[in-house]
């Protein structure tokens, strides 16, 4: 018998909503600062990079990702427009103790919650005291662990719902096709209930993932811890919490990101004229933490994206990681993806590094990829195309 054929390891698919419109949420306990931050991370884009205010209502907005290499590009063909990526930011209101048993205005945050892809997890480590703290005093890894059991709790609730209604069918109708669902269910269940971890902390399989995403559990969503420190404690790098908030962090959500910022340094620098907020920066050897955060929610999400260059416009193209090229050609034009022939693909460093196009295809490194062809990030891609209108050579619209 000839051997077997060795089969492609299959890549694990992503936990979470397919898509390129995902957002992020911010989500914590009243009064540490979630809309402060919202208004500062609305403003500071909008003025800085001239944009249209990019509200979409009061409580989300859209701001653009910062990228370098999209400026360099922007400032090489200097084109009348510019689209940089965006990050969907939603700012939810705060969450208190029971609110999975409807507290507070429990259950409706929590489906705002629900609604979101990655969270902003905020929490305060400033003191202040004309600011009440609904727990009465300053405790950010209390204040973490309250949010945390809510969501947890919340997924317990849900999956129980869930596990009865599995639980018929396999018991008493006898259908196994439900079975391994049956048996994930109990799973997560377990490690929620059990172990009190949340569903994000394990390594599901591609199965497990599959029944994971028909429910999209709470906990399953990526979270960028954010500590507001008071201006003081920004500057000097210093506060009590840091250390204990770390160790919680890494005991309960191993590996996610933990961004310590100030607010109040955030707004200050918001209202200083340009050559003010440079002196600012200058003179205290910091400067905002915003595109850092902005960048760290958008890949949370699972995103990247792709430019399209020339005269006329350098955009960025979001995508979810591991978009194949007509897929990625379909975001372009709707019918670049059916017609599809090839992607043509210069990595941004070669770009970058040999000054033009012609450069590039001297070097032998510009690449025309086909239908199996995982964009990459940054890639700067032109998309041939089979259209009702004949063969198309299109970098945009
Ligand atoms: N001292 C200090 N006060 C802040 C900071 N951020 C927000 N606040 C104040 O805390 C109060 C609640 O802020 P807000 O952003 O509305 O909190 P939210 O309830 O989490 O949305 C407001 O009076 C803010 O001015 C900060 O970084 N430092
Ligand atoms: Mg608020």
């Amino acid at each position: 018998m000839p051997p077997k054929k060795k089969e492609q390891p299959k890549a694990k698919p992503l936990i979470g909503r397919v898509g390129t419109s995902l957002k992020c949420g911010i989500v914590g306990l009243p009064n540490v600062g979630k809309s402060t931050f919202f208004n500062v991370l609305t403003k500071s884009t909008a003025a800085a990079e001239n944009f249209p205010f990019c509200t979409i209502d009061p409580n989300e907005s859209r701001v653009p990702v910062p990228d370098e290499r999209f400026d360099f590009l922007c400032n090489f063909y200097k084109p009348p427009s510019k689209i940089p990526a965006f990050l969907k930011v939603v700012d939810i209101a705060g969450l208190v103790k029971g609110a999975h048993e409807g507290q507070g205005l429990g259950n409706a945050f929590l489906s705002n919650i629900s609604a979101c892809d990655a969270i902003f997890h905020m929490t305060r480590a400033f003191e202040d005291e004309d600011v009440s703290h609904v727990e009465g005093d300053v405790n950010p890894v209390r204040d973490m662990e309250i949010i945390f059991d809510e969501l947890r709790l919340k997924d317990i609730e849900y999956l129980n719902d869930r596990i009865q209604d599995v639980e018929k069918k396999v018991t008493r109708g006898g259908d196994k096709s439900k079975r391994a669902e049956y048996d994930t269910l109990i799973k997560i269940h377990k490690i929620l209930d059990e172990e009190k971890k949340a569903v994000r902390f394990c390594d599901w399989t591609a199965n497990e993932i599959e029944i994971l995403n028909k429910h999209l559990l709470l906990t399953s969503k990526p979270m960028i811890y954010l500590i507001n420190l008071s201006e003081k404690d920004f500057l000097r790098k210093k506060n009590k919490w840091l250390v204990k908030m770390k160790e919680w962090i890494d005991t309960n959500d191993p590996g996610a990101p933990v961004i310590p910022f100030s607010g109040l340094f955030e707004m200050n620098l918001l209202e200083k004229t340009d050559e003010e907020r440079e002196a600012y920066i200058k003179e205290k050897n910091c400067s905002s933490v915003l595109p850092k955060i902005i960048t760290t929610g958008f890949r949370a999400l699972t995103l990247q994206y792709f430019f399209t260059t020339g005269e006329d416009e350098v955009r960025a193209w979001t995508i979810q990681k591991g978009t194949k090229a007509p897929q990625a050609a379909g975001r372009v034009h709707g019918d670049f993806e059916k017609g599809f022939i090839m992607a043509e693909v210069m990595k941004y460093d070669d770009f970058k590094e040999l000054g033009s196009e012609a450069a590039v295809k001297a070097a032998g490194k510009y690449r025309q990829q086909g239908r199996n062809y995982v964009v990459e990030d940054g890639d700067i891609v032109l998309f041939k195309a089979n259209t009702a209108a004949g063969l198309t050579e299109k970098k945009k619209k």
